[in-house]
C-alpha cells in the first residue's frame, strides 16, 4: 500500500484485541504512514492495548478512556495534546448494550438498557468528535463503524439497531457542522466480523454462514477490506466524500430476496 496518510496523525477508539475492528483499520491507517494514539476502555485493556500499540513502535502512546465518562474524555484529549499539536484522522469504534437487550423482543428494553446503548454508541461520537475538533485545525477524517441493523430489521440486534441509526444520523448533523472547517464525517455499515463484540452473540456463526450464501461476492469480509475503506475515507481519494454511510458488506445490504 502506497504511503498516503504519510504526516499524519490519528487517534484510534476501540481496539480491545487484535480481533478488533479499530485494530484492523489501526494497523492499515500506521502501513499507510500515519502515527496513531489509543484509548483503551479501562485497566482491564491496557496491557493488550499497549503490547498492539507497541508493534508500531515502543512510544505509540495509549490511555485510558470510558466514552461514556464527559472527565475521562477530557483527560484523554488532554494526554493527546500532550503527544501531539494536531490531529488528522479520528477512529470511533464503539459501541455497547447491556446483554439482556440483545436477547429477546425489541418491544421488552429497558429504559436503562436504551439509556446505555444510546450514550455509549450514539452520543459518545458526538463527544469525543467535539473534543478533538479544535485539534483538526487543518481539517481532518472522522470514522465511525456501523451496522445494516441502522436500517432494516436484524433479529436480536435490537436496541442496538436503534442506536445504529441515530449514530449514522449523527454522522450526517456533525458532517453539516464540520464541513465549513474542512473535517470530513463518514461511517462504514461493517457485514459480520468474529471480534469479541460478536463473540457473545448467540447465532452469530449463523449469520457468518447466511452472509457465505446469499451475499453477491459469497463469502465474509476482512479485517483488510475494512482497512482499506478506512484508508480512502481518511485520504484524499474520499475528499468529496463527507456525511455518508458506506457498506463493506459483501455487497449483502443490495439483496431484496
Ligand atoms: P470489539 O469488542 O473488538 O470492539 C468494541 C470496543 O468498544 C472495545 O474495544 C471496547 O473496549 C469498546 N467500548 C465499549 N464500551 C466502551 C466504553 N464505555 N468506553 C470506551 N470504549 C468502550 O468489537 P468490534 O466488533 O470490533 O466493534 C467495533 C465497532 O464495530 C462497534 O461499533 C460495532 O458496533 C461495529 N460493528 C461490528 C460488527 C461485527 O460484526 N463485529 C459489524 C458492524 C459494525
Ligand atoms: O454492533 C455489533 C455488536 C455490538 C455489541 C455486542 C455486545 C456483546 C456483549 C454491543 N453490546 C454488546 N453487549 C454485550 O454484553 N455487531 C454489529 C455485531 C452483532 O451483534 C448482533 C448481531 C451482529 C451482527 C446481535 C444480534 C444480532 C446480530
Amino acid at each position: 500500500m502506497s504511503r498516503v496518510l504519510e504526516g499524519k496523525v490519528g487517534v484510534v477508539f476501540g481496539v480491545a484485541n487484535k480481533r478488533s475492528i479499530a485494530w484492523g483499520i489501526a494497523q492499515a491507517w500506521a502501513q499507510a504512514g500515519a502515527k496513531l494514539i489509543f484509548n483503551y476502555q479501562g485497566e482491564r485493556l491496557k496491557e493488550n492495548v499497549e503490547e498492539l500499540a507497541a508493534t508500531f513502535g515502543s512510544d505509540t502512546p495509549a490511555a485510558p478512556c470510558d466514552v461514556s465518562r464527559d472527565e475521562d474524555i477530557v483527560r484523554f484529549m488532554d494526554f493527546v495534546k500532550s503527544k501531539t499539536p494536531r490531529v488528522d484522522l479520528l477512529l470511533h469504534s464503539v459501541a455497547f448494550a447491556p446483554k439482556e437487550a440483545l436477547e429477546g423482543n425489541f418491544l421488552d428494553t429497558s429504559r436503562e438498557a436504551f439509556r446505555v446503548a444510546h450514550d455509549i454508541s450514539a452520543y459518545s461520537l458526538v463527544a469525543v468528535t467535539r473534543a478533538a475538533a479544535p485539534l483538526m485545525a487543518g481539517g481532518g477524517s472522522v470514522v465511525t463503524m456501523s451496522y445494516y441493523g441502522a436500517e432494516k430489521v436484524v433479529p436480536h440486534y435490537n436496541v442496538m439497531g436503534v442506536a445504529k441509526a441515530a449514530l449514522e444520523a449523527s454522522v450526517r448533523y456533525l458532517a453539516y457542522d464540520l464541513g465549513p472547517r474542512k473535517v470530513r464525517v463518514n461511517a462504514i455499515s461493517a457485514g459480520p466480523v468474529n471480534t469479541l463484540a460478536a463473540r457473545g452473540i448467540s447465532g452469530f456463526s449463523a449469520m457468518l454462514s447466511h452472509y457465505e450464501q446469499h451475499a453477491p461476492l459469497k463469502r465474509n469480509i476482512t479485517l483488510e477490506e475494512l482497512g482499506a475503506m478506512g484508508v480512502f475515507l481518511a485520504s484524499d481519494g474520499g475528499a468529496g466524500v463527507t456525511g455518508q454511510t458506506l457498506y463493506v458488506d459483501s455487497g449483502y445490504s443490495v439483496m431484496g430476496m
